[in-house]
């Protein structure tokens, strides 16, 4: 069970308002939304230890079983709390993934020290939009949801990090990865709760003073796996005429930049079309 008393430091700093722990729920987000419904404000952090409806967009699902991950959510009733033209959820998204690629990669050097170096190749990188991926599998999937009530929105921003499996079931083992099966290593999953939602408040909040990622777009671009590199789109209506493109980074409003084979340059909004590498799912 994740240790409650070692987040504190996250109440504690102001990061969050409340903290929930609990063994087992549908989806953490469910959770956040109970929580507005019975008329909370401010900023919580809900994290199960297991989820038996873990969510993924578009209606997918979320495995999400016990002990093995870390399944949250990060409810914020006052960033966004009346809407705002510069304010794109789409945006948050990056955010979070951006979040937990850095604390991932800089957690492991802190803890590789010593160790030989070939161990510590691991890299964390991020799949535009929402994937952070390793070794071209998905570490960790976000889904931020933007609830509207009665004109006061409010964020709910739910990550799910693979820490601890062993294995993962045949239709996830092509595509999923945990952070012990790349490094041998069953990660503190109290240090990496407090590192991610550190960063991702911090991120939340220069995005609603700027108003625009470009403030983050050189550090999310390094870290973006297809940077530079072919890649297949997809709308619901069909693959592009152009196919394939080069991916060339993000707007400033989180869109991603592609160019095709005769360098015209075309921004593709999150959510209405699907980025595929050349091979494979990454
Ligand atoms: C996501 O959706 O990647 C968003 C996942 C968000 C999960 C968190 S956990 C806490 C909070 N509470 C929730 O209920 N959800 C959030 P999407 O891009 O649609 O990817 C979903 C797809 O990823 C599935 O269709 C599977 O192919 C794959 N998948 C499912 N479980 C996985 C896992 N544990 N690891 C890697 N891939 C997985």
């Amino acid at each position: 069970m994740i240790d409650e008393n070692a987040l504190r430091i996250l109440t504690d700093a102001g990061m969050t308002d409340r903290i929930i722990a609990v063994e087992e729920t549908g989806s953490t987000n469910d959770i956040a939304k109970q929580l507005m419904a019975g008329g909370f404000t401010g900023t919580a952090l809900i994290i199960a230890e297991c989820q038996t409806a873990g969510r993924g967009r578009l209606g997918r699902s979320w495995a999400s079983p016990a002990g093995t991950g870390i399944w949250m959510s990060y409810l914020d009733t006052e960033l966004v709390s009346t809407p705002s033209e510069h304010f794109n959820p789409a945006c948050i998204t990056l955010l979070a993934g951006l979040s937990v690629a850095e604390t991932v990669n800089e957690y492991t050097s802190s803890v590789m020290t010593g160790r030989k170096a070939e161990d510590t190749l691991f890299h964390a990188g991020i799949k535009w939009p929402n994937d952070v991926v390793v070794n071209g599998k998905k570490l960790c999937g976000i889904l931020t949801e933007l609830v509207t009530e009665a004109d006061k929105n409010s964020l709910i921003v739910g990550i799910g990090i693979n820490t601890g499996q062993n294995s993962f079931p045949p239709e996830l083992s092509d595509k999923a990865t945990s952070y012990y099966l790349e490094t041998g290593i069953f990660p503190e999953r109290e240090i990496i709760i407090r590192r991610v939602i550190e960063k991702l408040r911090d991120y939340c909040i220069s995005y609603k003073i700027a108003g625009s990622l470009s403030f983050v777009s050189d550090r999310y671009n390094r870290l973006m796996i297809s940077k530079d590199k072919e890649v297949v789109l997809t709308a619901a209506n069909g693959e592009f005429a152009d196919n394939p493109y080069f991916a060339r980074g993000i707007t400033e409003t989180g869109d991603l930049i592609v160019e095709n084979r005769y360098g015209k340059m075309q921004s593709i909004r999150s959510g209405e079309v699907s980025v595929r590498g050349m091979l494979g799912y990454v």
